[in-house]
């Protein structure tokens, strides 16, 4: 079993590229999906303006464009969420990054009760719908929105956080750590009531490929796909290998290392002795206990997730 010595002595030499040929890359575009796109087409003719909504630490691997492409006919905004994860100093460069494509974009954080961008969605949406012609809508005094996304990057999470500051009730849509909680075009949610504000809360979508491997372990890390996609151990390497290459040592003290690794393996070793985990082979048959690496692996993306590491954001930008 490795010690948190044998994990500084075997690290000091730190890899410049990381081996993608591991990755067996399948796409993830379960069911649910593609009748959540064909049920988010259904209700547009309803629908006053599109939010949507993406991960701050991957704004352009997350874009689903066949998304974007569903309100193309409607007022949207863009809004990236999860900004408390990215560091301030990125937050502009990828705003003037996405003003030279034509975008204005809003950065949230949904957890945070007195956020100033979740305070601005309601406000900005009304501007772009008032300059906009509201086609068959006119007659109609409610708003209806539509919020969309890839998985996990915290649609119902936005709108539960509206609900709870313009009427002061608790949350309405379901939010989980993982992707694939809501599995329909749910009914409408009312957020504001002067004027009367609803939303839609929709499955997240995923584009039908996966551009590359890179992507794919991105869209991993920051739980837009299903972590079995790629798999536990890889995960953490690519996590390691990322740390490494942008000079970040904070999970050194978090995990209570002797210093920087690049070793991963060892890493994730250290992880199972320190929290016992281990699995139990069947004493019947002569096995013996071997170490749990996939939940070492996997605490150790977790912790990365929380932003135990610091703040960082997988794009180049
Ligand atoms: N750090 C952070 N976590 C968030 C934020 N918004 C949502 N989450 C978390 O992200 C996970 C997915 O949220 P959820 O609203 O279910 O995402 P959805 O699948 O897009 O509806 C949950 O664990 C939320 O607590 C945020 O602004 N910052
Ligand atoms: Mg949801």
């Amino acid at each position: 079993m490795a010690t948190a010595h044998s994990v500084l002595r075997h690290g000091l030499q730190m890899r410049s590229n990381f081996d993608f040929s591991k990755l067996q890359l399948r796409s993830w575009f379960p069911r649910h999906m593609a009748v959540g796109m064909m049920q988010m087409q259904g209700k547009l003719h309803s629908i006053d303006a599109v939010i949507e909504v993406h991960d701050a630490r991957i704004p352009f691997t997350g874009r689903n464009f066949n998304l974007s492409d569903i309100g193309i006919l409607k007022p949207s905004i863009l809004v990236l969420n999860k900004v408390d994860l990215v560091a301030p100093e990125r937050r502009e460069r990828v705003a003037s990054r996405f003003n030279d494509m034509g975008h204005e974009v809003l950065f949230t954080n949904s957890k945070e009760p007195s956020d100033r961008g979740v305070e601005c969605i309601v406000e900005k949406v009304l501007h772009k719908i008032k300059n906009s012609n509201r086609y068959n809508r006119s007659e109609f005094p409610e708003i209806n929105l539509m919020i969309l996304g890839i998985p996990n990057v915290g649609k119902s999470s936005l709108i539960n956080s509206l609900r709870n500051r313009n009427m002061h009730r608790k949350k309405a849509a379901a939010v989980a750590p993982r992707p694939g909680v809501t599995r329909c075009v749910m009914e409408r949610i009312q957020v504001c009531r002067r004027p009367q504000v609803y939303i839609r809360d929709t499955p997240g979508v995923l584009a039908p490929s996966i551009p590359s491997a890179e992507a794919g372990l991105k869209l991993a890390l920051a739980a837009t796909v299903d972590d079995r996609l790629v798999g536990a151990e890889l995960l953490a390497d690519y996590l390691l290998f990322r740390l490494n290459k942008a000079g970040r040592r904070e999970y050194v003290e978090a995990l209570q290392l002797s210093g920087p690794t690049d070793d991963c393996r060892r890493l994730l070793l250290l992880l199972c002795h320190r929290h016992r985990m281990t699995i139990t082979g069947n004493a019947k048959l002569g096995l013996r206990e071997s170490p749990n690496i996939a939940r070492a692996a996997e605490l150790f993306v977790k912790h990365w997730r929380a932003g135990d590491y610091g703040c960082q954001m997988l794009d180049e930008c």
